[in-house]
């Protein structure tokens, strides 16, 4: 764990691990559900990245902006979006937060300022951009955060937006999930640079490389560019350097993973390094860490019952919200 980590606030690091844990078994639970046909369609988990997505996320305030990918469960949890919405979401429920509509990933909560993912990896940077030119034009004082994987970083929109960002000084900040694999893509395949951290010279912005197995190394990292951003001295680019423990989503087995970087990267696996940190530092004793994986497990259980029980859409509503209805036309002044 990040020698430097003194400056962070015990509840902070406790909180850290409370919301690693529960998304490492919110998603075990997600994938147990999928094994079973309870959940269809495409399930992308975050096993290896939970500290980049978690420790990101909570270091944003409520009236910040996040934008999410598709492996970043854990930023939905650290924003603070509850199991049973997520679980609701998976299972395709009518009283879900799209009513039924929507994949697991792509879904949005304007109440937590969440904005969903766009499939198109990439395209969500100038949108996130485009959100952080109205903050800074309303004077809101809050930031727009986005994460992008490293396949994704090599895409056109990645540069526009980030350019962009640069030119009017945005309150944006950009996190590089460096998961060392895009799908079945090793990174000596996907770009030549050492740090995908380097191209933030080119935009004249600060850029940051660090270990992405580490919640605290990374809170106090995106902690600052965020301040940074908010004081009104523009964005920042952070390379979060993790594994993707599993497959590329739950139908993968992987097996074209490196043997021996699975192997290293297993050793430093962000759950496990946070929970032995804490309790090497007398911060939680084990009494304190299997109350919370207890208090955990008991949220997950009421919030899987609840979701099941659900029912499902309305087929009617399939031809429901496709277009703006009069009162929401009337509503935006068209
Ligand atoms: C433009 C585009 N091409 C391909 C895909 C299909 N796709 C979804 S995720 C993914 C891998 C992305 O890798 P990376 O950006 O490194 O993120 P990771 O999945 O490793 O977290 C691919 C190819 C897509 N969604 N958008």
């Amino acid at each position: 764990m990040s020698e430097s980590s003194g400056n962070i606030e015990d509840p902070v690091k406790i909180e850290l691990f409370r919301l690693v844990l529960k998304t490492r078994m919110t998603e075990d639970r997600i994938i147990a559900l999928y094994r079973q046909g309870k959940i269809v369609g495409g399930v992308y988990t975050g096993r290896g990245v939970e500290a980049t997505t978690v420790a990101s996320a909570l270091a944003l305030e409520k009236k910040d902006y996040l934008f999410p990918i598709h492996r970043d469960l854990g930023a939905h949890l650290a924003k603070g979006q509850t199991i049973l919405n997520i679980l609701l979401q998976y299972l395709g429920k009518g009283n879900n937060l799209t009513k039924g509509k929507e994949s697991g990933i792509h879904f949005s909560d304007r109440s937590l300022n969440i904005i969903g993912n766009i499939s198109h990896l990439g395209a969500m940077i100038p949108v996130a951009v485009g959100v952080a030119l109205s903050l800074k034009l309303q004077k809101q004082n809050s930031v727009a955060l986005n994460f992008i994987g490293e396949g994704g970083s090599n895409i056109g929109d990645f540069h526009e937006g980030l350019n962009f960002a640069a030119v009017q000084q945005l309150p944006f900040v950009l996190i590089i999930e460096n998961n060392q694999y895009a799908y079945s893509t090793p990174v000596e395949k996907e770009y030549r640079a050492r740090y995908l951290s380097d191209r933030a010279k080119g935009y004249g912005i600060p850029g940051y490389h660090i270990d992405g197995t580490d919640a605290i190394k990374v809170y106090q990292t995106v902690k600052e560019a965020v301040e940074r951003a908010r004081s009104g001295k523009g964005p920042a680019l952070i390379e979060c350097k993790s594994f993707r423990m599993v497959g590329h989503s739950a139908h993968d087995d992987a097996f074209y993973v490196d043997k021996e970087l699975r192997k290293k990267y297993e050793k430093k696996d962000p759950l496990i390094k946070l929970e032995k940190y804490l309790l090497k530092n007398n911060i939680l004793d084990h009494d304190s860490v299997d109350r919370i994986r207890q208090e955990i497990a008991e949220k997950i259980e009421d919030a899987t019952e609840k979701a099941i029980e659900s029912p499902l859409p309305d087929p009617e509503w399939a031809y429901g919200a496709i277009y703006a209805s009069n009162s929401d036309r009337m509503a935006y002044g068209d």
